[in-house]
């Protein structure tokens, strides 16, 4: 072992014996690992790797001219294969030592990189549910204690789903692009293959219905989507839950009593519903539920102010139901819904609607736009 203030120089190789080639090797190899520890910053690094590998004088050429060359015919090979390894080991230990350079721990990285471990740490705030999902868990709440499943679908949509299964007649309004937003390049489908963004959930309930025999109980929260520019009022993407119950004879009572539990459960115990004639395709007869304004209690003032929620009428209309239509039982038939056997009732109301009069909010692009300052009110 050489003397560690005495840098390593390659010998001249006069005794090409076993012995002598692996002791010379040994020198050679330990001189490199003990350099190769203390390179710890870029300077050293290239002083390093400049005395080893060095084209014209490093100590890799060295091992060539000084072992390689000058060896007898009978011991070049050997020499050769030698010095080859060598080589590699010395790249090898460059490499490292870069590696080690980069990450090293200099005294200048250490102070750099130093982490007062006494400062308290960075607070990740906890994120809250978005008062609109809050809603629809409130309202998914109350009917799944009434034993009530809960079904999602897609929400690119044949017409199928969409219209056709529900009773809507081929030139109804909202088939309309007017009304709906359809996707592009469809045009070569027929009518009820034509995709589009669905305009409310109830294609999952008719896919519920494909899957599931009666009887049925099932709610269907989700992002529905409509060609609205929007406004304080309108989106055109909002949220939906509709509901639905299929058995035999389940009657116009029965949708009553449940959605007057369903208000009372959602709104307080003091709510009075009152139901009004109304039309969808779907449903036969049909109806929109209205609730005691929770607001003015259903006085229609707030003090000496009109209440706005209400517009003065101490009634609000918050969904819009009936019973299913047999027309739309006939599209379901093979699976058991023969609309001689069974009847049903369905309600559909919108999350976000329900959410901006529970929480005052006057604007439901707010609801959208993802503005913490926003969100947070409701953490
Ligand atoms: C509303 C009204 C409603 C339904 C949705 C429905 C679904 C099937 C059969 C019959 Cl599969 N009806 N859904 C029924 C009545 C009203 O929604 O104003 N929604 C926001």
């Amino acid at each position: 072992m050489r003397h560690d203030l005495v840098m390593y120089t390659v010998p001249k190789l006069t005794d090409y014996s076993a012995a002598s080639i692996n002791s010379e090797s040994r020198d050679l190899l330990s001189a490199l690992e003990s350099e190769a520890t203390v390179v710890n910053s870029e300077n050293e690094y290239k002083v390093f790797r400049d005395r080893w590998l060095a084209r014209k004088d490093g100590i890799a050429t060295q091992i060539n001219d000084l072992w390689l060359k000058p060896a007898p015919k009978e011991a070049k090979r050997d020499a050769g294969q030698l010095v080859n390894e060598l080589k590699k080991k010395i790249e090898e230990t460059v490499e490292r030592a870069l590696q080690h350079s980069k990450g090293g721990a200099s005294a200048l990285r250490l102070a750099a990189e130093r982490v007062d471990i006494t400062l308290p740490g960075v607070r990740r705030p906890i994120g809250a549910e978005h008062p609109v999902i809050k809603t629809m868990n409130e309202i998914v709440h109350v009917f799944r204690n009434l034993g009530y499943s809960v079904s999602e679908g897609p929400e690119v949509e044949t017409d199928y789903y969409n219209f056709e299964a529900l009773n809507f007649p081929p030139n109804h309004p909202a088939r309309d692009m007017q009304d709906t937003l359809f996707l592009a390049g469809q045009d070569k489908k027929g009518q009820r293959d034509r995709l589009l963004l669905r305009t409310h959930t109830s294609p999952v309930q008719i896919r519920t219905m494909e899957l599931l025999k009666p009887p049925l109980r099932i709610v269907i929260p989700g992002k529905v989507y409509r060609n609205d520019p929007p406004d304080a009022s309108h989106s055109p993407m909002f949220h939906q839950i509709e509901g639905l119950a299929v058995d035999t004879n389940i009657t116009f009572g029965d949708l009553k009593g449940t959605l007057d539990h369903a208000m009372k459960a959602l709104f307080g115990s003091s709510v009075k519903t009152q139901f009004r004639p109304s039309f969808f395709p779907f449903t036969e007869p049909s109806a929109e539920m209205m609730v005691s304004c929770f607001i003015c209690g259903g006085s229609g003032t707030r003090g000496t102010e009109p209440c706005r929620p209400c517009k003065t009428t101490g009634w609000i209309e918050i969904l819009g139901c009936g019973m299913v239509d047999p027309n739309v039982f006939e599209f379901v038939k093979h699976n058991g819904y023969d609309p001689k056997k069974v009847s049903g009732f369905a309600f559909g109301m919108g999350a976000d609607r329900i959410a901006i009069l529970k929480y005052g909010v006057d604007d439901i692009q707010l609801f959208f736009q993802g503005d913490v300052r926003f969100l947070q009110q409701f953490g």
